[in-house]
Formats: structure tokens, sequence, C-alpha cells
């Protein structure tokens, strides 16, 4: 398994010792149940711009108690800054999410990208042999299989984009366009969350390849062609632990934390926000809504309040510094403006890192889920909010452009994020439904996700990876699913 960032980041103490702690971020959270449940090699950048050998020790200790192999890709500073900040965060980020605007197209940061996924190259070499199955993760390493290529590798390369892949207009602003989709054709899978991802994928591939391009098959994977190359390409809707989530959720620890919160915000529902901090998340759009429903419908007025949580991340990127300063005013507006004497506070907002425990209490103590992000590979934080709400009687609203609402489409309430007064009017609709229609939508989710966990992602990747012919691609029974509707928002 080869990610950006291995599954704990490192940080050295006060005292000079190296310390680590779980990563935050949908990938670890998706993966890190995969290979304590399989073993195998984890290998990612450690998280710190320092390269020392006491660092590589301290990633091999870890690695040890995890059940699980991890090695390190050590960054300078300078390559923190240009490959990640820059092209990573600043190039293919805003890009693949439809916001070209915020790219920054420098030059530089295309060649660090180059010489960093090289090194990662070197470093899967170093630690694999032939027989073994290299699964590459995500934005920040798709030239990996190319320069493995070019050093001599013959194993099974695999890759899964956990972000979305834009649509031909938006891909071909990039300037290393043919390069990067030329790399991409070096795998032998490609997955994407999504059927709408992969069909840009291979429009894509049609307009770039530069020989033409035959797609053969259908259904959850094709193979797609061109001239000696063939490559498969298949969508798999990422998702969560379930049973675990499910499990922790209905501990006495958590409904206690659970109850606490309500205590501290009594007699109203509660709605809750869970992002990290990132413009494609749209939580400015989402206060607004907020703060718009409850112009539209002063009923609600100290009947519900709107809990913020938002995750640092980034923050050494301008864009998310910005981003945290307006979120912070635009709070700031809402509860100044509407003051009660009894002391109601419409946003309650948390700007930190929540511990697991806690973020299992706010999951089962909100009412409403409110997920508005403008584009989103999947979103995680839905799926765990249904298979946390064990009571069943939840309300989720998502927006259409989130991945999971191919999946959820049929329970959840579905919202344009950019559509403030319909997201408005969506919330009074969560606040005043019927138990009887709460508990139909919600059971609906929770039994397509918990069928649709993350050990079937991983199943049914590694099964198309492996599988000689795809015609026989074993399929569980029951495949034809909402897991792979397409849905298309009207
Ligand atoms: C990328 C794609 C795709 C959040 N706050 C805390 C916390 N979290 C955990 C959640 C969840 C994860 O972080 C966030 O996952 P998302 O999927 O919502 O979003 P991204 O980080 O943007 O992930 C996304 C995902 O990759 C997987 O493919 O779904 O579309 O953008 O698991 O629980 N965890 C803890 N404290 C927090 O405060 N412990």
């Amino acid at each position: 398994m080869v990610s950006n960032r291995l599954p704990f980041v490192f940080r050295r103490a006060p005292g000079g010792r190296w310390e680590n702690q779980p990563g935050s971020g949908g990938l670890v959270s998706a993966l890190l149940p995969v290979l304590r449940h399989r073993g195998g090699t984890w290998i990612g950048w450690p998280g710190a711009g320092e390269t020392g050998a006491d660092l590589a020790d301290a990633v091999t200790a870890a690695g040890a108690e995890s059940g699980f192999a991890l090695a390190p890709v050590m960054l300078t500073a300078a390559e923190v800054r240009s490959f990640y900040q820059g092209f990573a965060n600043e190039v293919i980020w805003p890009l693949f999410h439809d916001m070209q605007s915020l790219c920054n197209f420098d030059p530089a940061y295309w060649s660090s990208y180059k010489e960093v996924n090289r090194r990662f190259a070197e470093v899967v070499m170093a630690n694999s042999g032939v027989h073994d199955f290299l699964w590459i993760h995500d934005y920040h390493l798709m030239n990996v299989a190319a320069e493995l290529r070019n050093l001599g590798c013959r194993s099974k390369v695999a890759f899964f984009l956990h972000i979305p892949f834009p649509p031909p207009d938006v891909f071909l602003y990039l300037p290393w366009r043919q390069a990067l989709l030329n790399a991409l054709l070096q795998y032998e899978l490609l997955g994407f969350q999504t059927s709408r991802d992969r069909r840009n994928f291979i429009q894509c591939a049609r307009l770039l390849a530069g020989e033409e391009v035959a797609v053969h098959g259908k259904g959850q994977v094709v193979t797609l062609a061109t001239g000696a190359r063939t490559v498969r390409v298949g969508h798999f809707p990422i998702s969560i632990d379930y049973n675990t989530f499910m499990r922790q959720a209905a501990t006495a620890e958590v409904a206690q934390r659970a109850a606490e919160l309500h205590r501290l915000l009594p007699r109203r529902k509660l709605i809750l926000g869970i992002d990290r901090l990132d413009y494609t998340k749209g939580i400015l759009h989402r206060l607004l809504a907020f703060k718009t429903a409850l112009t539209r419908y002063p009923e609600l007025h100290e009947r519900i309040s709107l809990i913020q949580v938002v995750v640092p991340s980034r923050v050494d990127i301008p864009q998310y510094h910005d981003l945290k300063t307006r979120i912070e005013q635009l709070v700031g507006e809402i509860n100044g403006g509407i003051v009660r004497p009894g002391g109601w506070v419409p946003v309650w907002y948390v700007f930190g890192s929540l511990n697991r425990i806690d973020l299992l209490a706010y999951y089962r103590a909100a009412d409403i889920a409110l997920i508005t992000p403008f584009k989103d590979g999947m979103n995680l934080v839905a799926k765990e909010y249904c298979a946390s709400s064990i009571e069943e009687e939840c309300v989720l609203i998502l927006s259409e452009f989130a991945g999971a609402a191919a999946q959820l489409n049929r329970g959840a309430l579905l919202v344009n994020p950019y559509d403030i007064e319909g997201v408005a009017d969506t919330i009074q609709r969560a606040y005043t439904m019927s138990e009887a229609e709460r508990r139909a939508r919600m059971r609906r989710m929770r039994r397509s996700i918990r069928e649709y966990d993350i050990f079937w992602w991983v199943d049914s990747f590694l099964r198309a990876a492996i599988a000689r012919n795809l015609d026989a691609f074993p399929l569980p029974e029951n495949y034809v699913a909402e897991a792979l509707t397409d849905y298309v928002p009207i």
C-alpha cells in the first residue's frame, strides 16, 4: 500500500524523541482497518519535514507495534512545499474539484511532483518483490507506476483515486495533462469512486491518448485498450468499517457524552456539520443556508442549533487560512445577529480535532447531519453518521455532488449546496419530518452501507485487479445494487 502519508503522523516531542499519532482524513480512516486485517507494508511520508535516521527507526518501530510494516519516504521541507502543498494541493486538488480559478500552475511544482513520485517508486522497489501486488493511492502519486516501469518493475500496479476525476473541459486546463494522462495509463487497474469519475477519465483518455481508445465490457469494471496497452478501469465506492462504528457508537461512554451534549444544548434539535477545513466542503454556503433557515422559519428559533466542527487542515496554504477567518466571521455574525435572553446560541462552532469518542458522540447526538460539499470524491462523514445512528431516527441532508449521493440518494435529502434557499428549506423539512419517514430513510441507508462496507470495497478492488478474466470476475450475488447506481442530479 502506498500513499502520500503514512497512517501515523510523526512529530518530535520536546525532549527530542519521536512521537506518533494516527493521521486524520478519509484515506486513513478507510485503509487502516484493511491493513490491520490483512497485513502488508504501508509506504508513505511520515509527515515531518526532516529526514534523519532516527525518524526512520521510529517509523519501523511504530510498524512493529501496529501489526503491519511501515516504510518511510523522506521529504525535505522544500519538497513538502513544492510537491505536497504546491502540486498536490494548489494544482490537482482544486482542479479535480472543478475549482480551476484557485489553481496555481507553477512549473516548478510539476518538476517537484515528478521527482518525488520517482523517490516513492524507488522506496517501493526497495521494499517489494516481483510477486507483490502494489496498490498506489490518490492524487499525490499518479506518476508512480510510470516511474516504477522506468525502474524495471514488473509487478502488478493498481491505483485508486480518492477524489473526483474532472470532466475533459476542466482537465484540459492542466498544462501537464498529456504527461499525467499517459502516466495513469501505466497502471493495470484504475479505480474511481463513482461511475461519473470513471466516465470523465475515459472521455479524457479518448481526447488525449494519441491513439484510438476502445472500451470493452460493461458493468463495474471495463477494459480500455489503446495502442499496445490495456488498462482496467472501474468504480469502487469507498466505505467504512460499519460494524466497528456501530459497535463503538453503542457504548455507554459514547451515549453518556451524547447525552451531555443534549444537556448543554437542551430542548432543541441538533444539526451537525463536520469537515476538514477545506473550500470544497461548502462550509460558508452551509452557514448562510442555516442563517436563511432561521430568517425564513422563525419558529425554528431556540428549537435548533448547528454544531459546526472544523478540523484543522493544510493551514500553511494561504487559502485555507483565509477560509478559517471567513468562517469565524460568519459564525460571529449569525450568533451576534440573533440574541435571545435565554442564552440560545444558533451556531456552536468547534475548531479542532475530536478524539474518536467525541466524534462518535457528536454523530449520536445529532438529529440532522448537514453535509454539503461542492464536490467530494465520496464523503465518509455521511456514512459514519448513518452507521452511528443506531436509533435510526436521524436525517441526513447531503450534497448531490458528493460521491456518496450515488449510493444514498434514496435515503438522504439531496441538496444543491449552491442553492442557499433550497438548503434552508431542506433544513426545515428535516426538522418537521415524521418519525416514520426518518426511520424508513435511515434504515435504507444503513442497510446499504452495512452491505457495501470497507471490506467489500477492498475485496471488489482486489478481485478486479487480480481476476484473469473479467467476464468471470466473481461478484457478490446481489451485486446490482444502490451502491453502484449512476445518480445524476436533475
Ligand atoms: C478524501 C476525499 C473520500 C474528521 N474529523 C475528525 C475525524 N475525521 C475523519 C472522519 C472521516 C474522515 O476524517 C474524513 O473523510 P471524508 O471522506 O469526509 O473527507 P476527506 O478527508 O476529504 O477524504 C473523500 C475520502 O478521501 C476517502 O476516499 O471520501 O471524498 O476527499 O473518516 O471520521 N476523525 C477524528 N477526529 C476528527 O475531528 N478522529
